[in-house]
């Protein structure tokens, strides 16, 4: 088993997730700032005012990456910092500009290369109040459209660019459940706004057209003379049949990873949504006009991924609720035999299946012609893991266990299979702010001690990083050498 010697790997984090500082510097506020605010929708009922206060610890950050020998490291930039109140008028901020861009001449100088999130969730408040954010089509892509050009020049030195981070989270987590900013949902019990059959499904169009023109962009103004590449970053968890004997089950597994990553995928590879989802939602999914296809249509120069868990899926019979996002199906954790798909993790949605990594990222390169991956995401929380002593919670034999199995995964859908992964970078740096479920549950390599000034220690998982990809791409090395001698 071994990985090309050209293998990135690293730890990835997300701005709100992670910086604090949110009054600082001519910030604006976020969606995220806003809905934190409203009591109830964040488990311990915290925010991301000061969470693991990144912003100020730019340089210990980058020590610790250093320290863990990193080579890439993935992050996001708060749209609010560097344009206050979002829009393609408003006044841009250079202090929030000039933070980012001495923040990746770091990195380089520490030997890191740099991957840039443009959106991970923190649409700037100000565009949601004014025009609906991301449910405006018009005005939504050409802001974002700006802003992404904003940064393609004010960063040149940066050659990896993600545009969005899972849009399948925006859409469906923002707009149907109402679980994450700026909270929609038809359940009237949570949100005096929104309509969980439709907006969704125009949320996702709307990112989609974005995704689009900030490609578009940095292919014609930038990518000729800065030379880097751009992609997006998809979430979307493995499937097995709830009955392996029942075709319908084995068909609703497919039509579970259409309904979370061909709904983005396949417009950018092929220009048009998944025939599964045209059939179940009908007039409700937008269509793509031909200008629109032109865009979104071969607007990946990578394929992000982001992939945690698997699960068991049942198909559902009849016509499904109008709000069904999944795809008239169930997802379950035992099979029909009573197998169970994985331990117990801190998240409800999260238990480790190490070789459904290996099937589905099997599944993407089948589906979309063997495309460069770069996984964007992959990592666990750990059951009870806040609750430990400081002492026990570095010792966490359980998260190691999971990347071991996972990158061991990976490098055999590399070797064995022929799929083309070329950088991992695990989630995540630090414990933070975990969206809804705010600081109870950790996803860190790094413990941070929040009660103690945000102090870091690196947890036994942090360690374990790089002899496990040192062994993986020094095998691979060693036989390259051999093949390259000569024949005695
Ligand atoms: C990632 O998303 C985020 O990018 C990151 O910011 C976050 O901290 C990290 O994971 C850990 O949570 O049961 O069908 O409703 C999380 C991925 C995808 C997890 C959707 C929950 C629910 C699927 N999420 N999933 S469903």
């Amino acid at each position: 088993m071994s990985l090309p010697s050209d293998f990135l790997w690293g730890f990835a984090t997300a701005a709100y997730q992670i910086e604090g500082s949110t009054d600082v510097d001519g910030r604006g506020p976020s969606i995220w700032d806003t809905f934190c605010a409203i009591p109830g929708k964040i488990a311990d009922g915290s925010s991301g005012v000061v969470a693991c206060d990144s912003y100020k610890r730019t340089k210990e950050d980058i020590a610790l990456l250093k320290e863990l020998g990193a080579k890439c490291y993935r992050f996001s930039i708060s749209w609010s910092r560097v344009i206050p109140l979002g829009g393609r008028n408003d006044p841009i901020n250079q202090a929030g500009i000039d933070h980012y861009r001495q923040f990746v001449d770091d990195l380089l100088e520490a030997g890191i290369t740099p991957f840039i999130t443009l959106f991970h969730w923190d649409l700037p408040d100000a565009l949601d109040k004014r025009y609906g954010g991301l449910l405006n089509k018009e005005e939504f892509t050409a802001d974002f459209e700006n802003y992404a050009r904003l940064m393609f020049k004010s960063i040149p030195k940066c050659k990896h660019w993600i545009t969005f981070n899972e849009p399948w989270c925006s859409a469906i987590n923002g707009y149907n459940l109402g679980i994450f900013a700026p909270g929609h949902t038809s359940d009237r019990n949570k949100s005096p706004v929104g309509d969980s059959a439709r907006e969704p499904w125009i949320v996702g169009h709307n990112i989609l057209i974005a995704h689009g023109k900030a490609v578009k962009v940095y292919r014609e103004e930038f990518k000729p003379t800065q030379g880097g590449e751009i992609g997006i970053t998809l979430n979307g968890d493995a499937t097995y049949p709830w009955d392996p004997e029942d075709p319908a089950d084995i068909e609703a597994c497919d039509r579970k990873i259409e309904f979370a990553i061909s709904w983005f995928a396949d417009p950018i590879y092929f220009g048009d949504y998944p025939a599964s989802m045209r059939k179940q939602l009908g007039e409700r999914l937008p269509t793509f006009t031909e200008e629109e296809v032109a865009l979104v249509k071969g607007s990946n120069d990578f394929y992000g991924m982001n992939h945690y868990t698997a699960n068991y899926i049942k198909h559902r019979k009849g016509t499904p609720p109008e709000d069904d996002f999944l795809g008239n199906l169930e997802t379950l954790f035992y099979d029909k035999n009573g197998n169970c798909i994985g331990p117990e993790t801190q998240s409800f949605w999260l238990r480790p299946n190490a070789q459904g990594f290996r099937n589905l990222l099997n599944w993407l390169s089948k589906r979309y012609n063997y495309p460069k991956i770069y996984v964007t995401e992959n990592g666990t929380s750990l059951k009870g893991e806040s609750d430990l002593p400081l002492e026990q919670a570095l010792e966490d034999d359980f998260r190691c266990k999971y990347f071991h199995d996972y990158v061991h995964a990976m490098a055999k859908a590399v070797e064995e299979d022929g799929v083309n992964v070329k950088g991992y970078m695990a989630w995540s740096l630090l414990d933070n702010f975990e969206w809804a479920d705010g600081y109870v549950t950790r996803f860190g390599v790094t413990y941070v001690d929040y009660k103690d000034n945000c102090k870091r220690y690196p947890k036994k998982s942090a360690r374990q990083m790089k002899p496990l990809f040192d062994s993986l791409i020094k095998k691979a090395e060693v036989e390259a050498a051999e093949a390259a001698k000569p024949a005695p």
